[in-house]
């Protein structure tokens, strides 16, 4: 399977300019090489939500599943589970992981369960026409806050330490080599990890001009220190002007939920016999 054969008939739909586009071509890089390194992609899966971002989906010819908004991490938790040996990848809008769907963000980080979720983080809702999420800054003008919203948005990176994800780290839609090494880092790695890319949204916040002034790839960076972690995570607040580190912040090895899971989950019963116990009580 060449990159291209990773595409499908799917018409894309994205705005020209989109970050999702460049958060598309960087996966299938990914897997691509996964395929070159592993030989297949059939234990491979990807989850989205709803959303622009969630279309990605429709375009990439692997196993795939489109959930409900909110609802990427319960349905990859579900997955990776039910088959330990699958990698499973999510893919969210801000709105899906951060607003909606951040109750189970903190509860998979919480468990360490092996899945990567990455966050299309362009900080406003794209498909419904610009409202504002968590992550937009105070006083974003939209389609819900004519007149500025009134609240700071969230750290989502300090929200994942403090909730115990094992892998965090951030990208950006224009700066894909880099991306591309992340996301491969974050799927590889055994445990809970979140990516958080800063994806623009060409039509109605289009940050291009400021990322590009303000991020930069982080440099003499321990990720296996929580206390630097937090210190870097700290220096921009998704609302001050400060640089914006690129990269990994945090990185552990711990034992993973899906491992424990199945050393105290008891043997299954066999599923013919159980169904035929059934039968035999209810006649
Ligand atoms: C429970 C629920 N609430 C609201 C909606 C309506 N809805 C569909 S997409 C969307 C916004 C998506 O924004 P985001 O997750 O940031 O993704 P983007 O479109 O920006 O990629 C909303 C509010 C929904 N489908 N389900
Ligand atoms: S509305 Fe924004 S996020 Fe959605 S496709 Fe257009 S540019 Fe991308």
């Amino acid at each position: 399977m060449s990159i291209k054969e990773l595409g499908t008939y799917a018409k894309n739909t994205w705005c020209p300019g989109c970050g999702n586009f460049a958060i598309l071509n960087t996966i299938k890089m990914v897997l691509d090489e996964l395929k070159a390194e592993t030989g297949s992609l059939q234990n491979v899966v990807m989850i989205s939500g709803i959303g622009c971002h969630a279309k990605i989906v429709d375009y990439v010819n692997v196993n795939s599943f489109y959930s409900i908004h909110g609802r990427v991490v319960p349905v990859a938790e579900g997955i990776k589970l039910a088959n330990p040996g699958l990698k499973v990848i999510g893919f969210a809008g801000d709105g899906d992981a951060y607003g909606e769907g951040l109750e189970h963000l903190l509860f998979a980080a919480k468990r360490n369960i092996d899945i990567t979720m990455i966050i299309h983080n362009n900080r406003v809702y794209g498909l419904t026409t610009g409202q504002y999420t968590p992550t937009s800054p105070l006083g974003f003008k939209g389609r819900s806050t004519p007149f500025g919203t009134m609240e700071k948005p969230i750290n989502p990176l300090e929200i994942m330490l403090s909730s115990g994800a094992t892998f965090i780290a951030r990208g950006y839609s224009n700066k894909m080599d880099l991306l591309k090494d992340t996301m491969k880092q974050a799927i590889m790695h055994k445990g809970f990890s979140v990516v958080d890319v800063l994806q623009v949204c060409a039509t109605f916040y289009n940050m291009y001009d400021y990322y590009n002034s303000k991020t930069y790839e982080l440099f003499n960076h321990k990720p296996d220190d929580y206390a630097s972690a937090l210190a870097k995570i700290r220096e921009w607040d998704y609302n001050s002007d400060s640089p914006i580190g690129l990269g990994v912040f945090y990185k552990k090895e711990e034992p993973v939920f899906d491992d424990k899971f199945r050393m105290v989950s008891p043997e299954k019963p066999d599923r013919q016999t159980r169904i035929n116990e059934l039968l035999k009580e209810s006649i």
